[in-house]
């Protein structure tokens, strides 16, 4: 019976190792993705609509239906990181772009952090993006 136990073990090592070495071989690494802002500026004021593409950069390409699990947006870059506001996702764009709903309450330059998974790939993508406030 022991060396039944043994060899079970040993066939699930092996499959472990089979996982580890098909995404060491994946065509693009998570490196290889982020998000860029549709449009750096946006208005002062409540319920503003941003986008962001995700875009696989070896490619060019748009990156549709990633799961965007991390979201924040807040003023440090003037110097407040604690001043942070609401984001919500907002359904609608075109495949590969992603958009988000939130009030900005003062003019100047906020963050916005973005975590994601991207189908068919390990890591996560991280991205901090700078969006001006203007009135
Ligand atoms: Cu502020």
């Amino acid at each position: 019976m022991k060396t039944f136990n043994f060899s079970r073990a040993l066939s699930a090592a092996l499959v472990g190792i089979a996982v580890i070495g098909s995404a060491g071989t994946a065509q693009a690494d998570i490196k290889d993705y982020e998000f860029n802002l549709v449009e750096p500026t946006t208005a002062v004021g409540k319920d503003k609509v941003i986008t962001v593409r995700l875009v696989n950069k070896t490619t060019g390409k748009p990156v549709p239906d990633a799961v965007i699990f991390a979201t924040r947006l807040d003023m440090a870059p003037d110097g407040m990181p604690e001043m942070a506001t609401k984001i919500a996702r907002e359904p609608g764009g075109e495949p590969g772009s992603y958009r988000f709903k939130a009030t900005f309450g003062m003019e100047g330059r906020w963050l916005l952090s973005l975590g994601a998974k991207v189908q068919g790939e390990t890591g996560t993508v991280e991205s901090k993006l700078l969006i001006t406030a203007q009135k």
